[in-house]
C-alpha cells in the first residue's frame, strides 16, 4: 500500500506514519520552553510569547503534493518538509534572532533551510523567520532523521498574518489590488510599531538595569 489516499483511508497506517513528525515537535517545544526558562533566570526576560504547532491536515498534504506535482505515494510524501509546524511567537523582533540562533546550537538540530521573510517581506508584506530543521532521535534502537518548519515571528508579524489569511481564506481568494495594497500598508505600520517597542524595551531595559 504506497498509495497516499489508501494509507490515509486507514487511522492505523495514517498514526504510523505521522508519529514521528508528532515526537518531532515535542523535542523542539521542550527545547524552546527551556531556552524561554533560562532567559528567564538570567535576563529576567522572555523571548517567547507563545508557541503553537500543528501537524498538516490529511488534505492539505495531498492537496500540497498535488500543487507540486509530487507524486501522490510515500515517495511524494516524504518530500515536503513542513509536515510538522511550529510557530514560536516572539516578544520582540531581536528576540527572534536570538531564539533561532540558539535552537540550531543543538546537536540533535540540523538546520536545512532558512527564509528571511523579515528582511525580506513576502510581496502580501509577510513578515516571519521560516527554518526548516531536521531533528534527530530514537525510534527504538534506530536514530531518525524528521524534517520540522519554525516560524518565528513577533506578536504583531502574528497578529497581521492570522487576520490576513483569515481575510484571504473567506473572500475566496479574490482580493482586490486595492485592498491587497492597504493590507501589505497594514504590514509595514506593524513593523515601525516593531522597531519601536523594541527601542522602547531597550531603553527602560537599560534604566531597570540602573536601578
Ligand atoms: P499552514 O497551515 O499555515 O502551514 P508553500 O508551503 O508551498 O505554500 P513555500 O515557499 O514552501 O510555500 O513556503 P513559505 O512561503 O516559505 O511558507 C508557507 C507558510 O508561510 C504558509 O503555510 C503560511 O503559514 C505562511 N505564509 C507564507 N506567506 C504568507 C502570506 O502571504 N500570508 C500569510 N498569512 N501566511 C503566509 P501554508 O502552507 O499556507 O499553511
Amino acid at each position: 500500500m504506497d498509495n497516499l489516499e489508501d494509507i490515509f483511508s486507514v487511522q492505523k497506517t495514517t498514526d504510523k506514519l505521522l508519529q514521528p513528525y508528532q515526537a518531532a515537535i515535542h523535542i523542539v517545544e521542550t527545547k524552546l520552553k527551556i531556552l524561554d526558562e533560562e532567559m528567564r533566570c538570567s535576563l529576567r526576560h522572555n523571548p517567547i510569547h507563545a508557541i503553537k504547532s500543528r501537524i498538516k491536515s490529511k488534505d492539505s498534504i495531498i492537496g500540497k503534493i498535488n500543487r507540486r506535482n509530487l507524486p501522490q505515494t510515500l515517495d511524494g510524501f516524504y518530500q515536503l518538509q513542513d509536515i510538522a509546524g511550529i510557530r514560536v511567537i516572539c516578544n520582540y523582533v531581536n528576540d527572534i534572532n536570538y531564539v533561532a540562533q540558539l535552537l540550531v546550537i543543538h546537536e540533535d538540530i540540523n538546520l536545512l533551510l532558512q527564509k528571511n521573510y523579515i528582511l525580506y517581506p513576502k510581496k502580501s508584506g509577510y513578515r516571519s523567520l521560516h527554518l526548516i530543521v531536521e531533528v534527530s532521535f530514537y525510534k527504538k534502537a534506530e536514530v531518525i532523521k524528521v524534517p520540522v518548519e519554525i516560524q518565528l515571528r513577533t506578536i504583531a508579524m502574528d497578529c497581521w498574518a492570522s487576520l490576513e489569511h483569515e481575510l484571504n481564506y473567506k473572500s475566496g481568494y479574490n482580493i482586490s489590488e486595492e485592498t491587497s495594497n492597504r493590507l501589505k500598508l497594514c504590514a509595514e505600520v506593524m513593523a515601525e510599531t516593531d522597531k519601536e517597542m523594541q527601542n522602547i524595551y531597550q531603553e527602560l531595559n537599560s534604566e531597570w538595569s540602573n536601578l
